[in-house]
């Protein structure tokens, strides 16, 4: 990793810690960590080339498999690394991408990971297949048929990546069609967000009576659940999501945008965390929901409801130092502690969520 604040010493050990779990997740025993503090990374290496020699004599010196980077790698980046290295080298994005694939199970999850997986792929796809061309190296007079090869080839992925795409705007326009079903029906849309682990699918089976897959592993939920739930004055459709991780990439967010729609077009949103984790690390991923929420996706503010999960781990000492580290974000949202494992202030939960429908029932009203 290269640090580009050398103050923010917090933030970048809970980033590598969270890179650390989520390789372990996928099976990778750790065998080292390096950081350099740099400005900025460098173009070529990410390193600057004193330190990225020496993380080559580090890896030749043992046994791995992989080198995985927390900074995005650019396609250059990674193609210059693997050469030195000569190791495979992967970023947190495709760190990230690896797990989905490994979670994923349905059309539509496999379809976003796939497109995620080809756009970020394609710079250093293009510099591999220069390279085993050996375009802008080779004698003049193989030149043509090496480049006609690899012209064909990049149009190849390009074709393929838009074939993609084609079959993401069906799926898209088949999400507003249902969108405008629900919206017909007078029935309001509830959306369960938050970061990956923080007990989202859980809360939803609590719900709605149904029992989808839970796991203490990242992102077991990829693609959206949605199931019409009988509250106890109104009916409303529920949404369980895929969850969030720190320092998403933009890319990320288009790719996944059909997952990602379903929270922008919710009515009310219920904004869930872990309440057992430490101060510092409950107050990043709230921070990071939140701004995801607020800033990336534009969502409303007023429409978010702040659900302090997993309550049943802490005492009340603990709780009570858990809530005033998120004390401005508790100001901003109405926040409701709950355990959904053990079904503890559910009913309180379903009252909230039905009383603040009911304030918002105009807007609702208003937008069908
Ligand atoms: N003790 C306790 N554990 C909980 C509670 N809610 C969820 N969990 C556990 O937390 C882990 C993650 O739960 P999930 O419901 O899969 O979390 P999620 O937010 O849907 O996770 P992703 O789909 O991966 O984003 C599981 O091991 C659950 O059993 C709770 O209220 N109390
Ligand atoms: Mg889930």
């Amino acid at each position: 990793m290269v640090k580009t604040n050398p103050h923010d010493h917090e933030l970048y050990r809970f980033k590598l810690e969270e890179l650390r779990r989520l390789a372990e997740a996928l099976g990778y025993a750790i065998v080292g960590e390096f950081v350099q503090v740099r400005s900025k990374p460098s173009v070529d290496y990410v390193f600057g080339w004193g330190k990225v020699l020496e993380l080559k004599s580090i890896v030749s010196s043992i046994d791995i498999d992989t080198v995985i980077f927390y900074n995005i790698l650019t396609g250059k980046q990674k193609f210059n690394l693997e050469r030195l290295l000569n190791h495979r080298v992967i970023d947190r994005y495709e760190l990230t991408l690896e797990i989905f694939s490994s979670m994923a199970s349905d059309e539509i999850s496999k379809l976003q990971i796939e497109i995620a997986k080809l756009s970020k792929s394609f710079t250093y796809d293009r510099i591999i297949l220069a390279e085993k061309y050996r375009i802008g190296r080779e004698h003049p007079s193989l030149r043509s048929r090496g480049e006609y090869i690899y012209r064909n080839q990049i149009r190849g992925l390009k074709r393929r990546l838009s074939k993609l795409k084609e079959k993401m705007d069906k799926y898209l326009e088949m999400q507003r069609m249902q969108l405008e079903k629900r919206r017909s029906l007078g029935l309001p849309l509830v959306c369960i967000t938050g970061y990956y682990n923080a007990g989202k699918t859980t809360l939803f089976n609590a719900l709605t009576g149904l029992r989808k897959p839970v796991s203490p592993l990242p992102f077991t939920t990829l693609s959206s659940k949605y199931y019409l739930v009988q509250g106890i004055a109104r009916r409303f459709f529920l949404v369980d999501t895929i969850g969030f991780v720190y320092d998403l990439d933009p890319l990320m967010i288009e790719s996944f945008k059909l997952t990602l729609n379903d929270i922008i077009q919710s009515d009310l949103i219920l904004l869930v965390a872990d309440v057992s984790e430490s101060e510092d690390i409950l107050r990043f991923k709230v921070e990071t929901v939140s701004d995801i929420l607020e800033k990336t996706l534009r969502v409303d503010g007023s429409r978010v409801i702040l659900v302090l999960n997993k309550v049943d781990l802490i005492d009340s000492v603990k709780l009570s130092r858990r809530l005033s580290s998120i004390a401005d974000y508790s100001r901003r949202y109405p926040s409701v502690i709950v355990s959904a494992s053990k079904g503890y202030n559910l009913e309180y939960l379903l009252n909230f969520i039905e009383g603040k429908l009911e304030s918002i029932r105009s807007t609702i009203y208003a937008k069908i």
